[in-house]
């Protein structure tokens, strides 16, 4: 699935890659005239670098025509590349190795580093040098790790100097999925990983060719005079006769090199090696292993440094495309009425959460927390008095809890996830249920991690009636407005926050950005009642209605008396507050209700119909030129 646009570049790179080395894998075993552990450096070297691995087979070891192969891979730089590919066929399968098991036990970074060090080393030496080229070099086992230990130290401490750093930042950078095996992007980090790794030991591999302290490229060939004698092979170093280089009959290479250089070179790569171990830690934060930041997406200009903690980068997450479970489109509505099943006299609500797709303009969509697939969730509405039950059904794959906002209830059933509940878990169920004593205008949210989960969608309206009707305050129409704030960026859907990174570019009133939100009809002389809902969780919006002032007749559910309301034209409707107006059509027209923050009412920060965001239009019938 196409998360990021990243994504595309992604597949077609490791695409390229597997049909590279499948191709290099062809062409060396049908008949390349090298020993059989370059063929598998090559092959490996093209997998894990991909076509970078091609061109260096084909530009420097593919045997250009028959019997050319000797002559051929001559040049130094040549020789250098058969050196690093044959030491990034080593290293690198040690570390990838390292990288995957590290991952998935959920090791931290910086130890993942270390391991992918040693095993990268000890895989290269043990088996890539020692093992895999004693054929050529003669001698024992023994011998060849004796002999092959400093100049694959040397060339180890390179490759990790630049594989480190490059991996570990696009690891933990704004797309954690890199950290995880089982995600496309973890290989393309490891394949750039690998391509920095190369680059960086090429030009220390070139001196150990030149100097004799490591094999080139060579020549082997099927030995054409014997070919019923099974196995038996000629080998032709050719590209080993430059630099003083001996590789005959086993005695090992003769090197001209100094005490003095070798021990500056290696001391020299140790601090390579140390830069590029310590070097990401100056920007991320180590301690984290694959399970901590569980594939978390971070929005752009999050700020992100060493000691950011893994609940922070989860916090701030985009939701996952890959959880959404349905999907919806402009003719669903939010805030729908939830009617109750009635068992014993008790008003039950069924809630479920889930993650959805849920369309807030016609080419704009989010990926929401949802109560019952649903944006804002269903209203609840009783009358005080009522026993009512509601029973909350988790699908997330977070936990969470709701909140009965202002309402007077036994403390078990208030919602505060680790304070007067368990955390429900993806899957389970929990009953609340309590007596309205209240009446007016309420609201329900998440109270676990309300941070992320109500920024995304979770709250809803919750309306309860007076017992008596004729303490109602009435009007010829009514309309709820619930507010949210949202942030888009490259298709993915993040909680907005005011934080860094987190700041909102969509707006929405009912799950609807303007212009498509509602319209409200009416007539002149009429009256309209509307429920300013602070459901935003982060923002505060200062509504106004243009056309006139309204009177403000309830706050917070609490009806004002008479001689306390007040006319306004404008209320800051801060999180968790809620303001009943009374607004009377004076005059015909289009009359607008939107918020006074200019960026509010705009669509990432752009105006289609005269606006965005927070705004809607009353509209009331008659001549707009009287
Ligand atoms: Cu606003």
């Amino acid at each position: 699935m196409l998360i990021q646009p990243i994504d595309i570049f992604v597949y077609v790179w490791l695409v390229v890659s597997v049909l590279s080395a499948a191709y290099v894998a062809w062409d060396q075993f049908r008949g390349n005239p090298e020993p059989v552990v370059m063929k598998w450096g090559f092959v490996l070297v093209t997998l894990y670098m991909g076509p970078i691995g091609l061109l260096l087979y084909v530009m420097a070891d593919k045997e250009p025509m028959p019997g050319g192969h000797e002559e051929f891979i001559k040049p130094l730089w040549k020789q250098g590349v058969g050196s690093t590919v044959h030491c990034v066929a080593g290293d690198a399968t040690g570390i990838i190795v390292a990288a995957v098991a590290v991952a998935v036990i959920g090791l931290p970074m910086w130890l993942d580093l270390i391991v992918e060090y040693a095993a990268g080393f000890l895989f290269g030496l043990l088996i890539f040098q020692a093992l895999f080229m004693r054929k050529t070099m003669g001698g024992t086992y023994q011998d060849n790790v004796l002999r092959s230990f400093l100049p694959e130290l040397i060339s180890m401490n390179c490759m990790m100097a630049g594989m480190a750093p490059v991996m570990v930042l696009l690891m933990m950078g704004r797309d954690m999925r890199a950290m995880w095996p089982g995600e496309p992007l973890f290989w393309m980090a490891m394949s750039l990983g690998v391509v920095a790794g190369f680059a960086m030991a090429y030009p220390v591999n070139v001196w150990l060719v030149a100097r004799g302290l490591k094999h080139g490229l060579m020549t082997e060939r099927a030995d054409e005079a014997a070919p019923s004698k099974g196995k038996s092979k000629t080998h032709k170093m050719s590209g080993m006769d430059h630099a003083g280089m001996s590789m005959r009959g086993g005695s090992g290479m003769h090197s001209d090199v100094t005490r003095p250089q070798l021990v500056t070179i290696t001391l020299f790569t140790l601090l390579m090696l140390a830069a590029g171990m310590t070097l990401p830690a100056a920007f991320v934060n180590l301690r984290l292993s694959a399970h901590d930041v569980r594939g978390a997406i971070m929005p752009p200009g999050m700020i992100m440094t060493q000691e950011t903690p893994a609940a922070a980068m989860l916090d701030m997450a985009a939701v996952d495309p890959r959880d959404v479970t349905a999907t919806y489109g402009l003719d669903r509505q939010g805030a729908q009425w939830l009617a109750p099943h009635i068992e014993d006299g008790v008003k039950v609500f069924d809630l479920v959460t889930s993650v959805i797709r849920w369309q807030i303009l016609p080419t704009v969509s989010v990926d929401a927390y949802a109560f019952n697939g649903q944006v804002p969730g269903p209203t609840l509405r009783f009358r005080q008095g009522d026993r009512v039950r509601i029973n909350v059904t988790n699908r997330l794959r977070d936990t969470t809890t709701v909140h009965w906002h202002g309402l007077v209830l036994p403390n078990v059933m208030d919602g505060p996830a680790n304070v007067t509940q368990k955390p429900i878990e993806r899957g389970q169920v929990y009953h609340y249920e309590f007596t309205a004593v209240q009446s007016g205008s309420f609201l329900y949210h998440s109270h676990d991690h309300v941070d992320r989960q109500q920024s995304l969608g979770l709250y809803g309206a919750l309306i309860i009636d007076p017992a008596d009707a004729a303490d109602e305050i009435v009007a010829d129409h009514e309309y709820t407005i619930q507010l949210q704030e949202w942030l888009i960026r490259e298709g993915l859907t993040y909680p907005a926050m005011p934080m860094d990174g987190g700041q909102p570019n969509f707006f929405t009133i009912n799950g609807r950005a303007f212009p498509s939100t509602d319209m409200i009809k009416m007539k002149v002389g009429e009256t309209l009642k509307v429920r300013f809902i602070g459901s935003n969780n982060g923002f505060i919006h200062p509504m106004h209605i243009h056309g006139g002032p309204f009177v403000v007749v309830a706050r917070d559910g609490e009806t004002l008396a008479p001689s306390a309301r007040f006319k306004a034209d404008t209320i800051n409707v801060g999180p968790g507050q809620r303001y009943d107006v009374i607004w009377t059509a004076l005059k015909p027209g289009k009359w607008m209700i939107h918020c006074h923050i200019g960026h509010h009412t705009t669509n990432n920060n752009t105006e289609q119909n005269g606006g965005g965001g927070l705004m809607m239009h009353i509209e009331v019938a008659g001549d707009p030129t009287k």
